[in-house]
């Protein structure tokens, strides 16, 4: 068998070479005869082929890029959003704020993962989309400026600015507490947090602009933490320190203004006076009981820390909130830091409290049974030079550009004018500047603060009520005249029912 196979196979192998020469023979003459051809058909379909895996690549590679923007923006799988630690505002980050940045930095790193080198063809991809995130930041910062600017702007322009009657200290912007869960947000403004409005780590969202109601949440002084309860920023304040000696009628004088702003308020028809805070509230209660004429209010404990009497008056569509700073100069006699002293640089209308039967030259000219009578009623304070000095000087160092010189209103006020009545120093008929220049012996007090102040003026005020448990019209008048820059409908609210009578005269 082996011998038969071994014939077949030697007959064979000559006719395949001769075919396998034949057939290149032919395919030679057919490469050179067609070589441009072949060459021509060789070429392209390496081309082709090239062109069409370049393109199925890029398609592969933009596919794959845009699943993962998809997965990071639409599909839940973004990159989480840091913890706030300690330091920071407790709510989210609006998308500007972080987040689109933090996306597409993730897409670029899950596509790269996934393309390795490739993934440099995708060059044009991600420039293309930094430059929509860049257009996106810009627009959304550019709206978050000119949002606080529009909130700041107004503010300025309504001359709003925002004290607290706690620590006197000015704010630039207060702080908010959640109304869900309590956390507190220091610096609500439109930025990185939000535009329009925060949302607060436990999902409840808060207005960004005072404008927009952040000023009805609950607000903090920033830099006391003491509970505000006049919503700052929404209406002017209108500050008013007094001054003067202990015992010279302060807080008897804070008692009666608060009183007679009252009844003017309601007064009127569309006026109100609303008490903001305890100390308000504590004069709304006694305003009545400590004008009285037989009360006698009794001196602030020295060292007691003396909040601002805050209430909101309201004439018309106007409000306006006033702070009344009680002992303000004895407070600072003592230890005040340029930073507490900072809110007078924020008032510009001051109140010097006089009392005259403690200024010798008047008790002198008091007959004997009228010094017996009144004895009890004489305040220490003996110079209101000295407690004048006090206020310039207070003034002067709270003020942040002194140098500006004489500016501001100064109401000189001398007390216990229902004592004074019917004594030897009665001024009668006398117009109460002259009176106070020469029997008071004011004159060169009244010189030296009309060159420090600019606008001086001298009222002689009953801090009680009458038999009907009316304010005294000189306390009407007083308000009047501390009032009239805030806008005439706050001076004439403050006129009261009757027509303000003496007092008020030059
Ligand atoms: N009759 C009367 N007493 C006044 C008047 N102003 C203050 N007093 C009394 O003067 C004393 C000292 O007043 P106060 O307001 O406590 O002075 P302060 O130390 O400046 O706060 C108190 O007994 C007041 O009742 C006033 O206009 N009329
Ligand atoms: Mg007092
Ligand atoms: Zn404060
Ligand atoms: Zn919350």
């Amino acid at each position: 068998m082996s011998g038969v196979r071994g014939h077949d196979g030697g007959a064979a192998r000559p006719e395949a070479a001769l075919l396998g020469v034949l057939l290149l023979v032919s395919v030679g003459a057919v490469v050179v005869l067609l070589r441009w051809w072949i060459l021509a058909a060789v070429v392209s379909l390496l081309v082709g082929t090239g062109v069409l895996a370049a393109v199925a690549g890029l398609v592969v590679l933009t596919w794959l890029y845009l699943r993962e923007v998809h997965r990071v923006m639409l599909g839940g799988d973004h990159p989480a959003e840091p913890v706030p630690d300690g330091r920071e505002e407790p709510a989210h980050r609006g998308y500007h704020g972080g987040p689109a940045w933090w996306d597409l930095c993730a897409a670029v790193r899950r596509t790269w993962r996934a393309s390795a080198l490739w993934g440099v063809l995708l060059l044009p991809h991600v420039t293309a989309h930094a430059l929509v995130v860049g257009a996106y930041l810009a627009a959304a910062w550019s709206l978050a400026g000119a949002l606080r600017l529009v909130d700041t702007g107004l503010r300025t322009v309504r001359r709003i600015r925002m004290v607290c009657p706690e620590c006197y200290r000015r704010l630039p912007y207060p702080a908010y507490l959640c109304g869900r869960c309590g956390r507190r947000h220091d610096r609500v403004r439109p930025g990185a947090r939000g535009l329009l409005r925060r949302r607060c780590r436990c999902d409840r969202t808060l207005p960004t602009l005072i404008l927009l109601g952040a000023a009805d949440l609950e607000t903090l002084c920033p830099h006391c933490d003491r509970p505000l309860e006049h919503r700052p920023g929404e209406a002017r304040e209108f500050l008013l320190p007094l001054f003067g000696g202990t015992g010279a009628g302060k807080t008897r004088l804070a008692a009666g203004l608060h009183l007679a702003l009252e009844q003017a308020a309601r007064h009127g028809s569309d006026s109100y006076l609303e008490p903001l805070g305890e100390e308000a509230a504590r004069l709304s209660r006694e305003g009545a009981r400590v004008s009285a004429p037989d009360h006698r209010t009794r001196p602030t404990p020295p060292g007691r820390k003396v909040r601002a009497a805050t209430a909101r008056l309201g004439a018309g569509r106007r409000a306006l909130v006033l702070q009344v700073f009680d002992a303000a100069g004895e407070r600072f006699n003592r230890s005040a830091t340029t930073e507490e002293l900072a809110y007078l640089g924020e008032a510009s209308t001051f109140v010097l409290v006089v009392d005259p039967l403690g200024i010798p030259a008047v008790w002198r000219c008091l007959t004997a049974a009228e010094r017996d009578r009144l004895a009890g009623e004489r305040s220490h304070t003996r110079d209101p030079e000295l407690a004048y000095g006090t206020v310039r000087d207070e003034v002067e160092r709270g003020r942040r550009s002194p140098e500006r010189g004489p500016s501001g209103r100064l109401a000189v006020v001398v007390t216990r004018g229902d004592l004074v009545r019917g004594t030897s120093v009665d001024p009668g008929a006398a117009p109460v500047r002259e009176w106070a220049e020469h029997r008071l012996g004011l004159g060169n007090l009244l010189a030296r603060a009309e060159a420090d102040f600019g606008t001086v003026r001298v009222f002689l005020t009953s801090a009680v009520a009458g038999p009907d448990g009316r304010a005294d019209p000189s306390l009407h008048g007083l308000a009047a005249w501390l009032l009239l820059p805030e806008g005439r409908a706050f001076a004439e609210l403050a006129c009261g029912p009757a027509p303000a009578a003496a007092g008020g005269a030059r």
